[in-house]
């Protein structure tokens, strides 16, 4: 089977997790060294250990800030920005919260899980983007904490978010899977509309995953190869 490549497809749906911006430099998420096996996301990754301790969330954030603030895109985030700018009707829909895409020149990045650099006042219901390494007043002028913009596990994704992320893959003529473990829901499942649609269908990946069985090609090897090689 011929690997696919970008320039026999219109309508090109990215779905993209920390794989893809490991190369960056970034820590994933499972596995050797992934951020969840150092620290445990019921004391800093989801609503109630916010409610309960809002500090100690805001200085495991603002190292996560101060990492991913340091870190550049790398030749996979480049060619899905090339791509984009070739084929304008391609959407780029992340579970990424680093913001990595956006500064590789991605245009109208669909965040599935929100990103680190913006912040919210859930009772003034104001978000802003902040890109401060550290962050300034943890506090909105309301008094409140803010709380950062980001889908943490119990949070329900923005409705708004998931429906321009299910406009753009019930349409695609390919979806690329890229470097995402699939065991995190609804996320993992949003590629199984675009398969249904009939787009041919590719997963990147070092390794099988949980939901490679959806994919007719599973790339196995680094993101930023098998892009290169897919852009030819
Ligand atoms: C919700 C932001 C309604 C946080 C994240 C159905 C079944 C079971 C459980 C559930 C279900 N529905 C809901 C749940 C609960 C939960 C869930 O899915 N739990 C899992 C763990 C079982 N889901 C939720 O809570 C979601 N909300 O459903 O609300 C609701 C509420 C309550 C109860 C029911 C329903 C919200 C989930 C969002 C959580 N937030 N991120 C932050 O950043 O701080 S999730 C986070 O992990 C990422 O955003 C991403 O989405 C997810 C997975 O990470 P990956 O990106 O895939 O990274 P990972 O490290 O796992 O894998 C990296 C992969 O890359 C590996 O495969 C590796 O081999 C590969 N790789 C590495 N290097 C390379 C590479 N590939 C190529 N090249 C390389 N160089």
């Amino acid at each position: 089977m011929t690997t696919p490549l970008f320039r026999n497809f219109e309508r090109i749906v990215f779905f993209t997790g920390a794989g893809l911006s490991a190369e960056s430099g970034i820590p994933t998420f499972r596995g050797k060294g992934g951020v969840w096996s150092q620290y445990d996301y019921k004391e800093y990754a989801c609503q109630e250990a916010f409610e309960r301790d809002p500090e100690k969330v805001w200085d495991f954030l603002d190292v996560r800030r101060g990492a991913v603030g340091k870190c550049e895109p790398n030749a996979g985030h480049r060619v899905i920005a090339e791509v984009q700018k070739a084929k304008p009707a391609t959407a780029i829909v992340t579970q990424n919260v680093d913001g990595l895409h956006a500064r590789a020149g991605g245009r109208d990045v669909i965040e599935l899980h929100g990103s680190l650099w913006r912040v919210r006042c859930d009772r003034e219901r104001v978000v802003r983007k902040d890109a401060s390494v550290s962050m300034g007043s943890r506090k909105c002028s309301c008094g409140e904490y803010l709380r950062p913009d980001i889908v943490w596990f119990g949070d329900m994704l923005d409705e708004r978010v998931v429906r321009r992320a299910i406009k753009a893959l019930e349409s695609a003529d390919l979806i690329v899977s890229v470097g995402t473990s699939g065991v995190v829901y609804p996320a993992a499942d949003l590629p199984r509309i675009a398969v249904r649609g009939g787009a041919t269908s590719v997963e990147i990946n070092l390794e099988d995953t949980p939901v490679s069985e959806m994919f007719e090609y599973r790339l196995r090897g680094p993101a930023s190869e098998w892009l290169a090689k897919m852009n030819a």
